[in-house]
């Protein structure tokens, strides 16, 4: 088995995915620390030994390093039960992997971090101004999950895959970025159920 390293920040909810998954599948991961905040990911040496894009999360599997989230999982599970066997069911997860990565993360993601972290005060008027078209763009991707979810337990096939994985990440969270997840049932039907999968762990793990 390869030596694998976790190059993240632990209140990312970008990093907790490629945890997550490596719990789900009992992988060992070795984890590094970086503060976005104090914006760790753009030293020089990060640049050029880690990410050139200057973000994290990055999976090190041996010397060699793997930037984005849902790459990364992908790397983890390909292999595995987190990905369906059906070939439009794969192509139906990337889907959703792909739909988390732009119309999901930038608005859920981003508010939460805003607000949780950065902390609302500290914003710029450019991003003040950013933050209704946000609020609606996220409230958009969480109605259209809860609509895709009101009559399945999971998002593709029939069981949990890395499109559960990667749209839970932030999605648990969501309340954090002011994201009321009493308005969609379904989603919260489905975050209790991946929180049962054997191996689950928490974001603050
Ligand atoms: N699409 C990337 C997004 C990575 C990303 O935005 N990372 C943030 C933390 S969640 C980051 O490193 N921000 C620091 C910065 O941009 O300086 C992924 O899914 O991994």
């Amino acid at each position: 088995m390869e030596k694998l390293i976790l190059h993240e920040d632990a209140i990312s909810g970008n990093c907790y995915k490629i945890r997550l998954t490596a719990a789900l599948l009992g992988l060992p991961l070795e984890r590094r620390q970086y503060s976005v905040l104090k914006g760790e990911t753009r030293t020089p040496a990060f640049l050029s030994d880690v990410n050139a894009n200057g973000r994290i999360p990055v999976l090190q599997i041996e010397d060699r390093f793997l930037p984005e989230s849902n790459a990364a999982c992908w790397w983890l599970a390909s292999r595995s039960p987190l990905v369906p066997d059906d070939r439009f069911d794969q192509a139906d997860m990337l889907r959703w992997m792909f739909f988390e990565q732009y119309n999901h993360e930038p608005n859920v993601a981003t508010l939460r971090f805003w607000k949780a972290y950065v902390g609302f005060d500290k914003l710029t008027e450019a991003q003040r101004a950013l933050v209704p078209g946000k609020q609606a763009a996220g409230e958009a991707a969480l109605a259209l999950m809860d609509e895709h979810l009101g009559d399945r337990r999971f998002f593709v096939g029939g069981r949990l895959s890395l499109a559960d994985i990667a749209l839970y990440a932030y999605t648990h969270v969501a309340e954090e970025g002011g994201f009321s997840l009493a308005r969609w049932p379904a989603v919260q039907q489905w975050c209790a159920a991946i929180a049962e999968a054997p191996g689950y762990i928490g974001i603050d793990a």
